[in-house]
């Protein structure tokens, strides 16, 4: 990929779950410095109805024959068997890019057969990179953890940045909200990943970051105020999808910085400023900013952070 040529990114969502996160892609938008983008977006489900809710521009059907139009009710052999009737396509329509970004809530049938799609990219020469995003469990889905731990393991061994949205987690944040409402939450909290990775989309070194090995964390904040730059980058650290991490501990970090207009260079470079201080001279980062007219205060900064490489050995809470 050139430096100076936007890299062609490819959304895959496998499942319900990557049903709604595509969908969320496509009525949000995504935007880089210029403007917005378009990447492609492809879903893939069992559940017949479900797919057809997708508004992405490829839908393809799992296991038309195996499970004719139903979901895999939770059961990985299932999902496993219905994948592979389309593997193929799959893998054929998303080999020739630079990115795929591959999401799937991890722990349904269909879902969990994410890292066959990772492992059959894997083995093909064009080698597209990989980055993944997983929603693990809810808090009242315990029965589903053992499955959902084989899945992201599998997925981990074939993909090397994963970001993990624990469903349980932001419950847990949000103990007085309705389920609709920590639903809401984490949406945003997908929304923002994949706009803080759009927005770097046509920087050199955006790739390397995102392949940097192991645990992905993710904060945000938005702050306003004469020293909100700053102050809302501070804050999208402690964010607690961070998972108690801190930029030092990251071997690259992407930064998205948003407002409308345009964030001020002062601001700007002291953003970088600070991020160049805490993540060391071995880390790799890069700083995007886009201009979002749709944000309603406009004194106001949003700051993204997606800190890669994070050590895989120690799962802070
Ligand atoms: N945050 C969030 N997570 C969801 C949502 N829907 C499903 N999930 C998570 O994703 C997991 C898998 O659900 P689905 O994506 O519906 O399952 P599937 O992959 O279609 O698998 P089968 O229906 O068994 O074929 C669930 O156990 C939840 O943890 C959602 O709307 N929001
Ligand atoms: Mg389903």
């Amino acid at each position: 990929m050139s430096s100076s040529k936007r890299p062609v990114i490819k959304f895959f969502g496998l499942g319900g779950r990557g049903v709604s996160a595509l969908n969320l892609i496509r009525d949000r938008g995504l935007r880089d410095s210029a403007g917005p983008i378009f990447p492609l977006l492809i879903t893939a489900n069992s559940d017949l109805q479900d797919l057809s809710s997708s508004k992405a521009q490829i839908k393809i059907q799992v296991g038309a024959k195996s499970l004719k139009g139903v979901g895999a009710g939770g059961m990985f052999e299932e999902g496993k068997k219905g994948l592979l009737e389309v593997l193929p396509e799959i893998s054929s329509l998303l080999a020739i890019s630079d990115l795929v970004i591959l999401i799937s809530g991890i722990a349904g049938g269909t879902g969990s057969t994410l890292s066959l799609v990772a492992k059959s990219l894997n083995a093909r020469p064009e080698k597209p990179v990989l980055f993944a995003v997983t929603f693990s469990p809810f808090s009242w889905e315990d029965y589903r953890e053992p499955l959902a731990q084989k899945a992201l393991k599998d997925l981990r061994a074939q993909t090397p940045g994963v970001l993990d949205i624990p469903n349980a987690k932001v419950s847990e944040i949000y103990p007085e909200l309705s389920t609709q409402a920590i639903k809401k939450k984490i949406d945003e909290a997908f929304y923002r990943a994949m706009g803080a990775i759009a927005s770097v989309c046509e920087k050199a070194d955006f790739l390397k970051i995102l392949t940097k090995k192991g645990q992905t964390g993710l904060g945000y904040a938005d702050v306003s105020g004469p020293d909100r730059a700053l102050q809302a980058l501070e804050a999208a650290i402690q964010h607690p999808l961070m998972g108690g991490f801190t930029l030092k501990e990251a071997k690259g970090a992407i930064i998205c910085i948003s407002c409308f207009p345009k964030v001020k260079e002062s601001e700007q470079k002291a953003i970088t400023r600070r991020v160049q201080e805490l993540i060391g001279s071995s880390g790799d980062f890069v700083v995007g900013s886009v201009q979002d007219e749709r944000l309603l205060d406009q004194n106001a900064v949003k700051v993204t952070i997606l800190a890669t490489g994070l050590s895989e050995a120690k799962k802070k809470s």
